[in-house]
């Protein structure tokens, strides 16, 4: 507690303009609801869950803080819209549902492009051993951090403690994948129950709706609503970052015969031979290939339409 009875703390949770956050008072963690000063308001500032932030008592019984300051963000992205993650769980099974790799390898950029320490847990292991470790083997030789969880066994704590440190760490994927299931398995409660998953709409019974962080060692972790697509271009990414989510290919991309070489159908382009020789993962590839070329031709898309 500073001398002007403000404490900094973090948002955990936020329901209809009322924030829960986390803060220190006397060396020890409390926990206070909070009001969001109206000036956030005028600027167009939400907070947002793993928000940093500064309370100061607000006289009112009922919600007894108002938040004064947001620090300046880490970083932030739409999904999960979760403020300042630091390790992104990126949960897909490989089967029951299908793992969706065109959404896997978009999130691994926009966690690159966010400064977003990615890991892939790969569930459900025991639905499809040989998939499962085909998978791990791509990612791993692309350069990624990845587990595997099966209910024969399933992740410990110790196995992201380090990972997450005093991070803010969420896992994210399509639904019915075992977000639910793993998070509550670490944290040894259930935040929100699991069920079955739905033959119809593919989701958790018990989908998740909400974001809470809860505590993990010296940080957080946090269950999301699982969500189906992605939009690169939605989330502002140019082709020429599309890079930054292959690094194997950024590893060898060195040796092009062009400087700006985008590995598709140039002459002397060393991505394209090394697809023969099993260096690089054709699926990786043609995902790749794919998301450049829908960003490339959406921008030429849309000069075009400004020019008429
Ligand atoms: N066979 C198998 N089933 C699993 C595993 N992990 C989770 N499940 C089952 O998958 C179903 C969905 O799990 P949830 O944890 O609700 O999935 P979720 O990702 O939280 O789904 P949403 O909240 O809708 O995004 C449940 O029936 C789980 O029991 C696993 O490793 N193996
Ligand atoms: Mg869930
Ligand atoms: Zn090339």
């Amino acid at each position: 507690m500073s001398g002007d009875s403000s404490f900094r703390g973090v948002i955990t949770k936020g329901v209809g303009g009322v924030y829960t956050v986390r803060f220190e008072s006397s060396g020890r963690m409390d926990y206070a609801l909070c009001a969001a000063r109206g000036t956030f308001r005028l600027k167009g500032i939400k907070p947002a869950i793993g928000d940093a932030v500064t309370i100061v008592p607000s006289g009112d019984p009922d919600v007894e803080y108002v938040i004064t300051d947001i620090d300046d963000r880490k970083s932030f992205i739409a999904r999960p819209p979760v403020a300042n993650l630091s390790v992104m769980l990126l949960t897909f099974s490989v089967s029951d549902p299908a793992p969706d790799l065109t959404l896997l390898d978009k999130m691994l950029l926009i966690c690159s492009l966010s400064n977003i320490r990615p890991v892939i847990i790969f569930t459900k292991s025991d639905l499809n051993t040989d998939d499962s470790e085909r998978l791990c083997s791509v990612y791993t030789k692309a350069g990624y951090e990845v587990l595997v969880s099966s209910p024969q066994k399933s992740l410990t704590k110790n196995d992201l403690k380090d990972i997450i440190g005093d991070g803010i760490a969420a896992f994210a994927g399509p639904s019915g994948v075992g977000k639910s299931t793993l998070c509550n398995s670490l944290l040894g409660f259930d935040v929100m129950r699991t069920g079955e998953v739905s033959a119809k709409i593919r989701r958790g019974r018990h989908t998740t709706r909400h974001v809470e962080l809860h505590e993990f060692f010296d940080g957080f972790i946090c269950d999301t609503p699982g969500f189906t697509s992605l939009s690169l271009e939605d989330q502002g990414v140019d082709y020429r970052d599309v890079l930054y989510g292959f690094p194997e290919i950024t590893k060898i991309a060195t040796g092009c015969r062009f400087d700006d070489c985008s590995h598709r159908k140039e002459d002397g382009c060393v991505v394209r031979n090394a697809l023969s020789d099993g260096t690089i993962d054709p699926g990786r590839y043609e995902r790749y290939s794919s998301f450049y070329t829908e960003l490339y031709d959406n921008r030429n898309n849309y000069k075009h339409r400004r020019k008429q």
